[in-house]
C-alpha cells in the first residue's frame, strides 16, 4: 500500500457500517481505502441482527447491494408481544403503510464484500496497530501496519466504523468525547437453529420468568434469545436447557408449537446504552456501533448504523463535488436526535418486557402499560413508527438545537 500516499476517505472497520459507507462512496468516485482488522471470513462469520427497517432496505438498494436481499429475505407487515398468555399484534402496515424485511446482516456483510470485491475496492484485511493521527490538521492521516509492513496514508477525511471496542474513539482527546452510558443488568442469550421458526411473524415475549424473542433468518432457520442475568456464562446454558426455558416464556400455544434443533450459534450480548457526543472530532465522524450502542430490543443497531452512514455518505460526497460544508457539519447534531430518539424507544420496549428489577412496583407498572397499550391504537402507532424508524413514516423528531 505504500504506493497509496493519499485518499479522499479513510474508513476504519469493515462491519455493515463501513462497508456501505465504502460502497456509496465508491459508486460517486470518492476514493477511499477500508482497514479492517479481521480476515474477511471472520467479519462474514458474524450472527447479529435480523431486522431492516425500510430506510435501510432503500439505502441498500441505492448501494446496489440488494438483489439476494429481495430474493431471499422475508417482508413481515406486523409483529406480536405477549403479556404471559396475552398476545397482542402489532399491525405494521395498517398503522403506518410499511412493513420491515428479515434479512440477516450476515448476509448483507457477504452482500456488500461482494460488490466491494468485485469493484476491486481497496479494503484491507487483517490490520494491525491502526492509529488515527492528524485529526485537526490540513489533512487526517491513518497508519497502520499490514501483512508485517507498517504503512500509512493521508486523507481529507475519516470515518470510525470500527464498532464499540474500536481506535477511532479511543484516539479522541478526552475533552473531545463525551461518552454516556447505561448499563443494563441483563444479557441476551442468543440461539441460531435450523428449524422452522415457531410463528410466522416476531414475538416479543414479556414474562415473570423473563424476556423471550422468537425472530427467524427464513422459514428454515429460527433465531431465538433469551433474557438472562449479565453474570451468566453460555456454559450455563446448554441446548436442553435453552429449550425448556424458552417454552416456560411463551405462551402454552406457542410452546406446544416449538420446533426445536441444534443450534448451530449460541452467543451472548449484554444489554447497554451508549452515545457518544459529538459524532465529530475536526476531520474524524464516528458512524455505526463505534458511536452508539442500543439495546437490540427495538432491532435499532443495525439500522441505525446504515442511517448514520446514509447521511455522512451524502455529505461527504456533497463536499467533494461542490465544496458544500452543511452535510458535514449538521452531520453530529442531526444524527444524535435521530439516535437519542432510538435509545428512548429501545430502553421503553426493554423496560415493557424484560424484567430489570425485582420490584413489584415495576411489575404492575408493566402490566398497566402493556394494557393501555393493547386498548390504544394511538399507542401502538407510536410503537410502530418507532419500530420502523422515524425517518421511514415521516415522524421527524425536532432538530437538535445543541451540538
Ligand atoms: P460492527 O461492530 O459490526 O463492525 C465494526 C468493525 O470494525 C468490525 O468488523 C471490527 O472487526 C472492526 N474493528 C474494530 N476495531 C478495529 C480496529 N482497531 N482497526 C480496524 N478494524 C477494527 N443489532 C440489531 O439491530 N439487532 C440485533 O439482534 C443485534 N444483535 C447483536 C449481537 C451482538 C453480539 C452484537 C455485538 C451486536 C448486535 N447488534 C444487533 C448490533 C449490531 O448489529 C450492530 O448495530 C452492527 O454490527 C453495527 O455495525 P457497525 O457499526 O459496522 O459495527
Ligand atoms: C434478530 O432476529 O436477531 C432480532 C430481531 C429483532 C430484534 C432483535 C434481534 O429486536
Amino acid at each position: 500500500m505504500s504506493s497509496v500516499a493519499r485518499v479522499q476517505v479513510g474508513i476504519i472497520g469493515a462491519g455493515p457500517a463501513g462497508l456501505l459507507l465504502g460502497r456509496l462512496l465508491g459508486l460517486a468516485g470518492i476514493s477511499f481505502v477500508l482497514l479492517e482488522r479481521q480476515t474477511r471470513a471472520h467479519v462474514e462469520s458474524r450472527i447479529r441482527a435480523g431486522v431492516l427497517e425500510p430506510g435501510s432496505v432503500t439505502l441498500l438498494d441505492a448501494a446496489g447491494v440488494s438483489a439476494r436481499l429481495h430474493r431471499e429475505s422475508l417482508v413481515h407487515e406486523g409483529f406480536e408481544i405477549a403479556y404471559g398468555e396475552q398476545r397482542l399484534r402489532i399491525n405494521l402496515r395498517a398503522l403506518t403503510g410499511h412493513a420491515v424485511t428479515v434479512y440477516g446482516q450476515t448476509e448483507i456483510t457477504r452482500d456488500l464484500s461482494a460488490q466491494h470485491e468485485a469493484a476491486g475496492s481497496q479494503i484491507l484485511y487483517g490490520c494491525e496497530a491502526v492509529t488515527p493521527l492528524d485529526l485537526t490538521g490540513r489533512a487526517a492521516r491513518l497508519r497502520y501496519r499490514w501483512q508485517g509492513q507498517a504503512d500509512e496514508f493521508v486523507c481529507d477525511y475519516l470515518v470510525g466504523c470500527d464498532g464499540y471496542h474500536g481506535v477511532a474513539r479511543a484516539s479522541l482527546p478526552a475533552a473531545g468525547v463525551r461518552n454516556i452510558e447505561r448499563a443494563y443488568p441483563v444479557s441476551w442469550l442468543g440461539v441460531l437453529a435450523d428449524a422452522p421458526p415457531v410463528t410466522p411473524e416476531l414475538l416479543y415475549a414479556s414474562h415473570p420468568r423473563g424476556f423471550a424473542l422468537c425472530s427467524m433468518r427464513s422459514r428454515t432457520r429460527s433465531r431465538y434469545y433469551l433474557e438472562v442475568a449479565a453474570t451468566q456464562t453460555l456454559e450455563e446454558w446448554p441446548d436442553e436447557r435453552f429449550w425448556d426455558e424458552l417454552r416456560a416464556r411463551l405462551p402454552a400455544s406457542v410452546a406446544a408449537a416449538l420446533v426445536t434443533g441444534p443450534a448451530i450459534e449460541k452467543s451472548l450480548t449484554p444489554l447497554r446504552g451508549f452515545v457518544a457526543e459529538p459524532l465529530r472530532h475536526g476531520r474524524l465522524f464516528l458512524a455505526g456501533d463505534a458511536a452508539h450502542i442500543v439495546p437490540p430490543t427495538g432491532a435499532k443497531g443495525l439500522n441505525l448504523a446504515f442511517a448514520d452512514v446514509g447521511e455522512l455518505a451524502a455529505a461527504l460526497i456533497a463536499w467533494f463535488k461542490t465544496g458544500a460544508t452543511e452535510g458535514l457539519d449538521a452531520y453530529s447534531p442531526n444524527r444524535l436526535a435521530r439516535v437519542w430518539q432510538a435509545q428512548r424507544f429501545a430502553w421503553w420496549l426493554t423496560a415493557l418486557t424484560h424484567r430489570l428489577t425485582a420490584a413489584v412496583f415495576d411489575e404492575r407498572a408493566q402490566a398497566a402499560e402493556f394494557a393501555y397499550l393493547a386498548g390504544c391504537t394511538h399507542a401502538q402507532q407510536s410503537l410502530a413508527e418507532n419500530y420502523l424508524g422515524l425517518s421511514s413514516v415521516g415522524a421527524t423528531p425536532p432538530r437538535s438545537t445543541r451540538s
